[in-house]
């Protein structure tokens, strides 16, 4: 019999808090997970989820064979193949479709597994080798990211682990106590010393409850508030002129163009009084160099989440709060982590574009571009780390793309999703205990390995094996398509980048290292911002030239009175979707604790608006606008201002009992920066079912 051992992981999940886990290990079956204790971050708890990892991968849900579609597509039938002839199938018709456009081909990707060798590694590689369709994906974080990197430069912010430093917190747009628990410990420490927590966002979260004060806007106003707050610390004078005069771009320019955006103005659309917003920016000028912006990604889940970001993104330019450990503003840490893209993902290695010039797919629009992308049309799709049947906007057309009979369609998964029930070819993936990984984050300044802890189950294949074998049958035979997981983990960061030292040794220790940064890092205490100027940029040269406001502005929702108030009187009720404690998106939405933890797709509604609709607590409704519907039982409660709605997700459509879930109402608009998805952004009635 063999010793118990313990194998050093990573939480693969797309978390900002990229847990550091240890794995007990008996016989060759995993029988134990835990955070690891040592690792500062994880601090030795797991989430609600991941602290239950072994019952994700030992459920007998797991797919454990290739199989082949037998029914229509949708129904999910399939019979078992095995690998050689699933791989055979798809490197035929790859071949096939490539030889008169492999533009024709999609890759279709995002953060099943957050690790960089299977989400960004040898897929890219052979996708780019076969000169398939570019996926720009931005389902999540792309509008929020870009109004970021506008004005502060990159994905780089205040130390999570200095935060308990401030002490004026504004929790904007995030509910850490779901979505950030980790980080959420090192605020509540900064509560714990006197710091004062203000809470932003339409919904009563566990977040907001545990804050000071919780100030409900209407969903896609921040951008307006914020505004109304440049407005008052500039009238006010509440500014740091010091920082401002070496530090920023454009001062002069932004305080011109704000006179006019007054609380005042602002009130209507952020739906909260003229004073309560005054209030908050005296506050917030009050802090001075003590505060701390959390940001997470719910104001940029609307059609102005990139300008809403942008414009939070300017205030502790204005107070000087990057001078101090732990202030300032944090949206995302992952532009601290020197990761070569060039060597994971071999871009160079797309065919010379004499042929085809690239084409690139916006994720966040996929129904459409399945249904309408000409030039070429899209003719298979290959699936992995996604469940856009489940996650994508516009829910129906995504359906009615997948639902094409001429579509080769790929789903590489751990399980029979609902995008897995429309494969032609549907393939067993690991789980992260698995397989070998290397792990960056984006809620800390950690890197983590993941070492395989347990044999595959039964054929089980990782991704970048698939890969592997595929780019074999296609005869690609460029050693980039030949080299194994831990030589492609081992060159992902920049050689010689200074950030990087120690981190192989920190690896070989204890599975992670945190970057060779100053703890606590400051990153612009002394200016030094990553953009053009090396400024904050109130002005963006590059926004105008790509035709864009190059100062902060407001852009109002797309679905909301000011926008359309023919649509507002026909559908009153702004519909928000964010993640539910259980579920991670789509993932652990099938197995039976996480469901049960949920207890069903809810819609809570305030009391005025339930009784509008002569609703009751509990009562089955359907919830629907011109795109769709789904149904939910109502909970009729004060935790939601009037006007608006929240559906807590992502629940599987198959395992909801109509058959959909909240995207067959949400839209496939963009966001005003970066291309993003406007899930939050949708207007929906609701009635009894
Ligand atoms: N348990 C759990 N954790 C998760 C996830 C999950 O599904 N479940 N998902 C993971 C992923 S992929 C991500 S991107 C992150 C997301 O993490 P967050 O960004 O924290 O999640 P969101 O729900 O998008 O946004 C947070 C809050 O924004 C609020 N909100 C919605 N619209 C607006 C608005 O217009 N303005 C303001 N101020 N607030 C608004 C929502 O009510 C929500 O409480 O969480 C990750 N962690
Ligand atoms: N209405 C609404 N929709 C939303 C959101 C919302 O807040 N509201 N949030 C959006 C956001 S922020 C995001 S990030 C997206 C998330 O969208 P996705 O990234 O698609 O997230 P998941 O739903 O978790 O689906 C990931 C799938 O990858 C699979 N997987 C995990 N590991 C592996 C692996 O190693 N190999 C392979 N081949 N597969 C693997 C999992 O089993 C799972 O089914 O959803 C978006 N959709
Ligand atoms: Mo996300």
């Amino acid at each position: 019999m063999q010793e118990n051992r313990v194998v050093r992981a990573a939480c693969p999940h797309d978390c900002p808090d990229t847990c550091a886990m240890e794995i007990t290990v008996a016989d060759g079956r995993a029988v134990k997970v835990r955070g690891a204790a040592d690792m500062p971050f994880t601090h030795g708890a797991l989430c609600t989820k991941v602290a239950h990892y072994l019952e994700r991968v030992y459920s007998p849900e797991r797919l454990r064979h290739p199989m082949k579609r037998i029914g229509r597509k949708g129904e999910g039938r399939f019979a078992r193949i095995s690998w050689d002839e699933a791989l055979d199938t798809i490197a035929t018709r790859f071949a096939e479709i490539a030889a008169d456009d492999p533009r024709a081909i999609l890759p279709y990707s995002f953060a099943g597994t957050m690790g960089l060798v299977h989400s960004a590694g040898m897929d890219r590689r052979f996708f780019h080798r076969l000169g398939a369709s570019l996926l720009d994906r931005t389902i999540c974080s792309s509008a929020g990211g870009a109004g970021w990197k506008a004005t502060v430069g990159a994905a780089q912010g205040a130390d999570p682990e200095a935060v308990a430093e401030a002490r004026l917190i504004l929790i904007w747009g995030a509910n850490p106590v779901v979505s950030n628990l980790h980080g959420w410990r090192h605020l509540l420490e900064a509560k714990r010393r006197g710091a004062r927590l203000v809470c932003i966002d339409p919904w009563r979260t566990q977040t907001a409850e545990k804050c000071d004060l919780h100030l409900a806007p209407l969903p896609g106003s921040d951008g307006a508030l914020a505004l109304a707050m440049m407005q008052v610390l500039i009238a006010e004078d509440r500014l740091d002129h010091d920082y401002i005069a070496r530090h920023t771009l454009g001062f002069t320019e932004l305080a011109q163009h704000v006179r006019g955006f007054t609380p005042e103005w602002a009130a209507p659309f952020v739906g909260l009084p003229a004073d309560t917003i005054r209030q908050l920016a005296r506050d917030y000028g009050e802090a001075g160099h003590d505060s701390l912006i959390r940001l997470n990604y719910g104001l940029n889940r609307h059609a102005g989440g990139g300008m809403a970001v942008r414009n939070v993104a300017c205030l502790p330019a204005l107070t000087g709060a990057w001078r101090k450990p732990g202030c300032g503003a944090l949206l995302s840490a992952s532009g601290n982590f020197p990761v070569d893209r060039a060597t994971l993902e071999r871009p160079d290695l797309y065919p010379e574009p004499a042929r085809f010039p690239p084409r690139t797919i916006n994720m966040s629009a996929i129904g459409r571009a399945l249904l309408e992308a000409d030039d070429p049309p899209i003719r298979a799709i290959y699936v992995y780390n996604s469940n856009p049947l489940a996650v994508a906007p516009d829910g129906n057309r995504v359906r009615a793309g997948f639902a094409r009979e001429d579509l080769f369609c790929v789903v590489h998964e751990l399980f029979q999703t609902d995008t897995a029930d429309y494969a032609d070819i549907l393939l067993p993936a690991t789980s992260q205990l698995e397989h070998h990984d290397l792990h960056t984050a984006y809620g800390h300044l950690y890197a983590l390995t993941n070492r395989p802890a347990i044999a595959p189950l039964d054929e089980a294949l990782p991704n970048s094996e698939v890969f592997r074998r595929l780019a074999r049958r296609l005869g690609f035979d460029d050693p980039a398509l030949c080299e194994d997981d831990e030589a492609i983990a081992a060159s992902a960061f920049l050689p010689g980048d200074p950030r990087a030292r120690g981190l192989a040794e920190g690896f070989a220790e204890r599975g992670w290292a945190r970057l060779d940064l100053p703890s606590p890092f400051v990153p612009f205490a002394a200016g030094g911002f990553p953009t053009p100027s090396g400024k904050c940029e109130f002005y963006s040269q590059r926004l105008a030239e790509q035709g864009l406001d190059p100062l902060p502005a407001w852009h109002p929702p797309r679905e909301s009175a000011p926008s359309n108030p023919a649509l507002a009187a026909r559908y009153p009720l702004a519909l928000i979707s964010p993640p539910a404690r259980n579920f991670l998106n789509s993932s652990f939405a099938n197995l039976p604790r996480f469901l049960k933890g949920e207890g069903g797709p809810k819609l809570e509604i305030h009391p005025q608006d339930a009784a509008a609709r002569g609703l009751a607590d509990g009562q089955r409704v359907r919830v629907f606008n011109t795109r769709g519907a789904f149904h939910a039982s109502a909970v009729v409660t004060e935790r939601i201002r009037p006007g608006v709605v929240v559906c807590p997700s992502i629940w599987w459509q198959k395992l909801s009992d109509d058959g959909h879930n909240v995207n067959a109402v949400t839209s496939d608009a963009l966001t005003d920066l970066g291309g993003g998805a406007c899930f939050y952004d949708c207007l929906v009635d609701t009635e009894a079912a």
